[in-house]
């Protein structure tokens, strides 16, 4: 399996040590925010060429869902997404992952009342999606379409949300990206979702049950990756995951030794 990492508060700060940080620790791969590629391009491109390491995708760094519920922040993400995708394939990057939303409104909280209808919903995530589809053709990249748990976003939260994004609107450079964390809470199985999904699923963010380093917690990785095994998954796993230990380091670096054994 190939397995990357985003960042974590305990990797070193600069670039081109962090690189070198996760190489040493055995990762295939880097899942890096995208203002940070944005803003230091040059020194991004200089720490690959230096470790080796690959930048896989981008997850994060600008402001304006696709999603939003202001116009005006939605375009103003899709700009900054752009300019992420355009960097990414300087890099050789896959692409960016992107939610609907994060953290702008929930459904099982106060006040619960959304201030937009289901379907104006519908209409701004797939437009947004549509426009980013061509932005993805240009630069030989791919948008990876995130559903999030319940209580973080309320317009997509199962693979199957995503999934109709992507066919209704036709996409070619859209595809979904699983999250064992999110899955954990709004997927009846894991891993019959992962299945009934392969052939969209272009992307994975793990974390254990409880968000915490996978192998800590009561997921059962080896069963989950053996279905990405057995559907001939190529993507990369990527971990997203908070880390509970004494020794973060060291705990990261037992939990990466016990997935490659999964
Ligand atoms: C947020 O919970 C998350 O899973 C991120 O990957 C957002 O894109
Ligand atoms: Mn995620």
């Amino acid at each position: 399996m190939n397995i990357a990492t985003q960042n974590q508060p305990f990797f070193p700060t600069t670039l081109r040590e962090k690189f070198h940080y996760i190489k040493g620790m055995g990762f295939d791969g880097f899942e890096i925010d995208g203002r940070l590629l944005v803003d230091h391009l040059d020194e991004v491109k200089a720490a690959i060429k230096a470790t080796g390491l690959p930048v896989i995708t981008a997850c994060g760094g600008y402001d304006g869902w696709i999603g939003d519920f202001i116009e005006e922040r939605r375009l103003n993400g899709l700009q900054q997404i752009a300019r992420i995708l355009e960097a990414l394939s300087e890099v050789g990057g896959k692409g960016i992952i992107v939610p609907a939303a994060w953290g702008m409104f929930t459904f099982r909280l106060p006040p619960m009342t959304s201030p937009r209808s289901l379907e104006g919903d519908r209409k701004a995530v797939s437009a947004s999606l549509r426009w980013l589809d061509e932005v993805a053709a240009r630069t030989g990249t791919t948008v990876y379409l995130e559903p999030l748990n319940r209580y973080q976003d309320h317009m997509i939260n199962t693979l199957a949300d995503a999934r109709r994004y992507i066919d209704e609107n036709a996409l070619k450079h859209v595809e979904i990206i699983g999250d064992f964390y999110h899955m954990n809470i709004e997927e009846d199985d894991i891993a019959q979702a992962l299945h009934t999904h392969r052939d969209r699923l272009g992307h994975v963010h793990i974390a254990d049950n409880h968000r915490y380093q996978p192998g800590s917690g009561s997921l059962d990785f080896s069963a989950l990756f053996d279905q990405l095994r057995a559907d001939h998954y190529q993507g990369y796993v990527v971990y997203e995951c908070r880390v509970r230990a004494d020794n973060p380091a060291q705990a990261y670096q037992d939990s990466l030794t016990f997935l490659r054994e999964c």
